[in-house]
């Protein structure tokens, strides 16, 4: 499977150039004294990796340096770095696609605008070009325009879109899709759903109800959760995964509109507070603004290079 692998790059730049360029000159030549500490935990909270994540970064970091006699900042870097690149692996696995499975279905979730249906199309983009055949569900049926939003992106990816009229039952559209997938031998169905209902309390338990609908017609369907996180809401977005964590079994997150945050950081945040790896990263609006998430990769990305 091949993704520009600028992308994730590209969509730092932001948060890059703005507190993570900050901390390469924190640790430029000079000795290392409280102050340093200091502002290095000011410049994590402030690219929104959150104060409890901060501090246990810059606890980490102290006490490697600590142990290692270093005395200069400019020695500090790659143990900033390596100790980012630890506290994001501790959660993170690979979505795994099993390719011996007859149809592996993805149900997406998130609230309303956070870049639900883009990314499904990128995804299925995506799939389709590793040799998925993918059928998408329009099973957010709140809105008329969201049902058409799905078409036309199923159209351009080459994908089946299953959909209902509007305000129709999302579970419906979910058993159709899934029914007529195994009848059409395709390998993947993504799911869209609505981002907001009337209460909270119903779109939890409506969410809950196309998961049962999708376990009953396939063998441990959904294989994966996807909660779409929008970058650009900041520990907003943490606030909400906490909510949608609590009712839906979460088994990842995309975040979406990376490339319109200088506050990259609150990747750190979801690993640490939620324990749910980031799979995904929307670098923009187009097919292929989609990059898979590696913890390597988007530290190197926050850090220019030396
Ligand atoms: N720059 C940028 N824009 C994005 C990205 N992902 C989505 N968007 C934009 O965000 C807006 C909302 O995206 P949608 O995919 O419609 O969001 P949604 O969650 O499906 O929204 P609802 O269906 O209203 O709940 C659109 O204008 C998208 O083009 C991204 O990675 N980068
Ligand atoms: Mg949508």
């Amino acid at each position: 499977m091949v993704l520009k692998t600028n992308n994730l790059w590209d969509g730092l730049e932001r948060t890059r150039n703005s507190f993570f360029g900050q901390i390469a000159t924190l640790c430029g030549a000079s000795d290392i004294t409280d102050e340093t500490w200091d502002d290095l935990e000011a410049l994590l909270i402030q690219a929104d990796v959150g104060v409890e994540t901060s501090l246990s970064l810059v606890g980490a970091v102290k006490d490697t340096v600590a142990r290692r006699g270093i005395t200069q900042s400019s020695d500090m870097t790659d143990i900033v770095k390596q100790e980012m690149v630890a506290s994001l692996n501790g959660h993170h696995r690979p979505l795994s696609i099993n390719q011996k499975r007859l149809l592996t279905v993805i149900l997406v979730v998130g609230v309303n605008g956070s870049g639900k249906t883009t990314t499904i199309a990128k995804l299925a983009h995506y799939y389709q070009q590793a040799g998925q055949r993918v059928t998408l569900a329009a099973a957010d049926t709140f809105r008329a325009a969201a049902i058409d939003q799905m078409k036309i992106w199923g159209e351009r990816v080459g994908a089946t879109t299953v959909a209902h009229q509007p305000g129709a039952d999302p579970g419906a559209v979910v058993f159709d899709a899934i029914k007529s997938s195994q009848a059409r031998g395709a390998t993947m169905v993504i799911i869209d759903t609505a981002g907001r209902l009337h209460t909270k309390y119903n779109l939890m338990k409506e969410l809950e109800k196309l998961r049962s609908i999708a376990a009953r017609q396939v063998h441990q369907a959904p294989h994966e959760t996807l909660l779409v996180l929008d970058a650009t809401s900041g520990q907003n977005s943490l606030s909400q995964a906490r909510h949608f964590k609590e009712s839906v079994d979460i088994t990842g997150v995309v975040l979406a509109k990376l490339d319109g945050t200088a506050k990259g950081g609150i990747v750190f945040a979801i690993a640490q507070d939620l324990g749910v790896p980031v799979r995904f990263v929307g670098t923009g609006e187009g097919l292929d603004d989609l990059a898979e998430f590696d913890p390597q990769t988007f530290v190197d990305g926050l850090f220019a290079p030396q």
